[in-house]
């Protein structure tokens, strides 16, 4: 019988290893966009509604960054240079920061020169999507196709519309804020 309880405690040890050896690397699937949510809070970044924005329009907060709603190694311009400075062994924060002044969508709209990533963050847009074609770059940063923005964003939610304060508290946004 103790040989018995031995087998059993031995095969679920060895169970348990192979579940640790399993776990996903630090990277986990959903951790960016969490530490982007604590990051633009107010505190160190500034207050934003992009990622609220994305999961309103798709349920999920992937296509802030992917190329797919479900994520996956396919990025937008946004995505392709916070990855870029992760494995440049930045931590999330300060890839985040280290982007802000670039603007990764390319988008020719006001100001001059395009939104950069941190006034569309700062102003409810979105930094990885402008309107029409959008780079999607795969692994290794090469440009494997074009993507339009997620239909379910409406046209100031992808770039902001510098006559239009946006604040949380739009009448837009209430609904939103209960309907989800
Ligand atoms: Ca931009
Ligand atoms: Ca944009």
């Amino acid at each position: 019988m103790k040989k018995g309880v031995d087998t059993i405690v031995w095969i679920a040890s060895f169970v348990l290893a192979l579940a640790v050896i399993a776990v996903p690397p630090a990277h986990a699937f959903g951790s960016i966009a969490t530490s982007w949510s604590a990051y633009y809070d107010g505190s160190p970044g500034v207050t934003s509604q992009s990622l609220a924005n994305m999961v309103a329009a798709t349920s999920k907060s992937c296509q802030l960054c992917h190329e797919s709603s479900s994520g996956g190694a396919s990025w937008n311009g946004y995505g392709w240079a916070i990855k870029q400075r992760l494995d440049a062994g930045r931590t999330n924060a300060q890839a985040f920061a280290d982007i802000e002044a670039a603007n990764s969508d390319g988008d020719a709209s006001l100001p001059p020169g395009g939104w950069s990533n941190l006034l569309e963050i700062q102003y409810a847009g979105q930094p990885g999507w402008t309107y029409g074609s959008n780079n999607i770059y795969d692994n290794n940063g090469a440009i494997t196709g074009t993507a339009t923005p997620p239909s379910g964003l409406s046209q100031f939610e992808i770039d902001p519309n510098p006559s239009v304060p946006v604040t949380a508290t739009t009448w837009g946004r209430v609904k939103r804020l209960y309907s989800e």
